[in-house]
């Protein structure tokens, strides 16, 4: 039976792109029924770069909220923070038996995260994604959807699922499919429409984080940064204005059009109509999550029961997956 897995670090607050990009996404695939759904914080991936304890903590629990406040029911789909899922990193130290240091060396993210001092960079953040192999394999997922920038990654999964079969003679581990869909796959920054939004990039008015407030919002998205000629009449005009196509992105994906259709209603607007309209609608959107999330928190016992209840759920899961691994390799048991 298809089997969706997918997590998000709990390295900051949650932005605008997280949600769009990956966990309105996970609700709605939850909803869509047909397949079993387990969602992650990912403590363990956050941790490949300094985290303070306290604000990890809270990080953790506070995603767990905006997951719950977004849609996502722990009694429909198993929500699980990786820690408390051993298999996850045991699992993860086989992979990182299977997974080669070139392939590693060739990921992208490790080389915009590590930046030019990649001898200082832990060897945790070079080995994430074989860890992250192990989140999805552990659970012989075969969907997972994540934003464009994640893609990569999930191609080195299939990589290394591969080689793992290939090696120890066995069809054990699944070739995974990424689920990249909408019109938000990747929600740019508000300051620079080449860069990702990020959770970690250092100017806040860089995201739309999803605790700010109507005021903070309708502030960002006014002080967007867009060039000075009103939106064109199609999307093809977009073409080469990656600010302006950032917009119209967020503004059909939170209305649930495609950007083509969002063009038909907002092409030939100035930005001085068309970014008010913006904020109001985003914050319509976002307000009522934001405040569900504020509820939550205020319960962080009733967030750990939640979370010590899906590790249980997602153990019977995982762990005859890892015995069967272990007896692949040669363990003795
Ligand atoms: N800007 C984005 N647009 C669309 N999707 C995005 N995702 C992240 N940013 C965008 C998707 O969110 C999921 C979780 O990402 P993550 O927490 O594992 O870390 P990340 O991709 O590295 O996200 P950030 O916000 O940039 O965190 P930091 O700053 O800590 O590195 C993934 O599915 C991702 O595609």
């Amino acid at each position: 039976a298809p089997r969706v897995f997918s997590g998000i670090q709990p390295s900051g607050g949650l932005t605008l792109g997280n949600y769009l990009g990956a966990i309105r996404r996970f609700a709605e695939m939850q909803d869509r029924g047909g397949h079993q759904t387990i969602y992650c914080m990912v403590d363990l991936h956050a941790i490949t770069v300094w985290q303070d304890p306290a604000a990890l903590r809270r990080n953790t629990r506070e995603l767990a909220a905006g997951f719950i406040a977004s849609g996502i029911d722990p009694e429909k789909s198993i929500l699980i923070n990786q820690s408390q899922v051993p298999e996850h990193a045991q699992l993860g130290w086989v992979l990182n038996c299977v997974a080669r240091m070139g392939w590693m060396k060739r990921m992208t993210q490790f080389k915009d995260k590590a930046g030019k001092h990649a001898e200082n960079a832990s060897l945790g953040l070079f080995g994430y994604p074989a860890l992250m192999a192990a989140d999805i394999l552990i659970y012989h997922a075969t969907h997972v959807p994540v934003g464009e920038d994640q893609k990569q990654h999930l191609e080195l999964t299939r990589d290394i699922a591969a080689k793992f079969n290939h090696d120890y003679g066995v069809d054990f581990f699944p070739m995974t499919e990424p689920v990249i869909e909408g019109a938000a796959t990747r929600v740019m920054s508000l300051r620079d429409g080449t860069k990702k939004m990020s959770k970690s990039d250092p100017s806040d008015a860089s995201r739309i984080n999803m605790t700010d407030d109507a005021d903070a919002i309708a502030k960002k998205i006014r002080k967007a940064k867009t060039d000075p000629e009103p939106l064109p009449e199609t999307l093809e005009g977009l073409e080469g204005r990656p600010e302006a196509r950032n917009l119209v992105n967020i503004y059909a994906a939170l209305s649930d059009l495609t950007a083509e259709q969002a063009m038909a209603h907002v092409g030939g607007q100035q930005f001085g109509q068309f970014k008010p309209m913006l904020a109001d609608l985003a914050v319509e959107k976002l307000s009522p999550i934001s405040s569900e999330m504020a509820r939550l928190m205020q319960d962080t016992a009733e967030i750990d029961r939640i979370l010590a209840r899906g590790a249980e759920r997602a153990r019977e899961i995982a762990a005859p997956i890892l015995a069967r691994t272990y007896e692949i390799v040669g363990m003795v048991r």
